[in-house]
């Protein structure tokens, strides 16, 4: 299988390196803890090696080293498609090194036929009322799969440490074979009556799941897709949602349990949520001033919205501090396909004012737009109107680079994680020592 052969082909390189850093400069300091980085989340403190993302704070985040405008670039189309093809997204997140057409095409064919999902899992989000969250029938839905996990099944069998990574190779691309069906049920389930339509295995990764939603008429919402899953694929090994998969599979937890738990830090309202947050509130703003608003009701508005001691969701970040280029690149896709959609001109239009709000507090670190600013919008042009499904497909996307590191991981033997916690009494008395 294409993805095996290429991470057995490195494995060696990138075993070596960690194991010279460690020997060579085991001892090297690279930063300090401060109290405040403690009390605050931790923030700013390296606490992973991943080659496969970085966010740069000034210019946004980087695959392999690649910015959002090289990647939409140089990677392969899908055919027809002005947009890359998901499969070969996965491969550069895998591999470090660029696909071909046909490579890409080769993971979406792996992808086709591991694509059938165990009739259990939809027993488990059936199991849920339709009303339910559809981010814990995400998560659930992931979890149950646990039981055919081929990692726990080799890890039982006694295979080598060594080999732990291809096992969870094969998890990961059964999960994410798997993951637009399930995501598909879980809106067809809970916002169409249940009418489910069966995978099209004629269609590329994206098309397929927007077909399954029943938006395959519309060929600009498989566009939108390809673009919404190569946007949010990543973000860095440290946030919320990748943080926690790996936490949780340094335990040796499989693929699923791993997956499972970092979903759930993904549905919090600080970090995936964010996009359903960002469009219920360019919504109500719009319906507030019935239309799209101006610059003065928007200032009106937003401050409504601090002084009522909320956040205006899809503004700030935790690392970056620049727009978002993911932002930018859904900006631009609405600006080419539909300039003219009195939500995305909401959306615009709270852009030339809301930073401006936010700087004058004083505290906010970063005053722009992240990509959860424009999301909801462009969902909503298509008629994905049901906000809470949102993160749902922010789930399926990040997916993808939740598991490469969690390979990553197994493929370098990364240990358990285990940091250090200290009582306030100990953190007192360091400082008197100190002082
Ligand atoms: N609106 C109002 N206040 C904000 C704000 C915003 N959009 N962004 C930051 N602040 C506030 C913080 O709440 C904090 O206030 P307190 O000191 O009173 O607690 C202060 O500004 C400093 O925060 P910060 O260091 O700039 O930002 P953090 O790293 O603490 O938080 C984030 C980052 C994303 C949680 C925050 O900017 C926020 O809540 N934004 C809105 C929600 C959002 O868009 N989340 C999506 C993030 C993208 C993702 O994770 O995928």
């Amino acid at each position: 299988m294409i993805l095996e052969d290429r991470i057995e082909a490195n494995v060696s390189v990138w075993r070596e390196r960690v194991a010279r850093m460690i020997k060579e400069y085991g001892d090297f300091v690279i930063s300090n803890v401060t109290v405040q980085q403690i009390y605050s989340g931790i923030r700013g403190v390296p606490i992973q090696v991943s080659d496969i993302s970085f966010v740069d704070p000034d210019h946004g985040i980087r695959y392999r080293d690649y910015s959002i405008n090289e990647i939409l670039k140089l990677l392969p189309k899908a055919p027809g498609s002005k947009y890359p093809m998901v499969g070969g997204l996965y491969y550069l997140l895998m591999d470090n090194e660029l696909p071909t057409l046909s490579k890409a095409k080769e993971v979406e064919e792996e992808w086709k036929k591991r694509a059938t999902v165990p009739d259990y899992v939809f027993k488990i989000i059936d199991s849920f009322p339709d009303d339910g969250s559809a981010m814990a029938m995400l998560s659930a839905g992931v979890l149950s799969m646990s039981c055919d996990s081929k990692f726990s099944k080799a890890y039982h069998e006694s295979v080598g440490k060594n080999d732990y990574w291809k096992s969870t190779l094969d998890d990961s691309i059964d999960l994410t074979a798997r993951m637009p069906q399930i995501a598909a049920y879980i809106y067809n389930k809970k916002y169409r009556n249940n009418q489910q339509i069966d995978p099209d295995p004629k269609l590329d990764y994206a098309a397929n799941f927007a077909h399954m939603i029943g938006k395959g008429d519309d060929p600009l919402y498989s566009e939108l897709m390809r673009l919404f899953i190569l946007l949010h694929a990543d973000h860095e090994n440290a946030n919320v949602s990748a943080h926690t998969a790996h936490l949780v599979g340094s335990a040796l937890s499989d693929i699923y349990l791993s997956c499972s738990a970092g979903l759930n830090g993904l549905a919090g309202p600080l970090h995936g949520l964010a996009n359903q947050e960002c469009c219920n509130w360019l919504l109500d703003l719009y319906h507030f001033y019935q239309g799209i608003p101006s610059k003065e009701q928007i200032e009106e508005y937003a401050r409504k919205t601090l002084e009522d001691g909320k956040v205006i969701p899809g503004y700030g970040h935790a690392v970056l501090r620049c727009t978002d280029p993911r932002f930018t690149a859904e900006m631009e896709f609405a600006k080419a396909h539909f300039p003219d959609d009195e939500l995305f001109r909401t959306a615009m239009a709270v852009f030339e004012v809301v930073p401006g709000i936010l700087m004058e507090t004083g505290k906010v670190k970063n005053p722009w737009p992240n990509v959860d600013a424009l999301n909801g919008a462009l969902q909503y042009h298509f008629g994905v109107t049901e906000t809470d499904y949102y993160t749902v497909l922010f789930g399926l996307s990040r997916m993808l680079g939740i598991t490469s590191h969690v390979v990553f991981a197994r493929a370098v033997n990364k240990p358990i994680e285990r940091p250090k916690a200290l009582t306030t009494r100990m953190l007192e008395s360091m400082i008197s020592e100190q002082n």
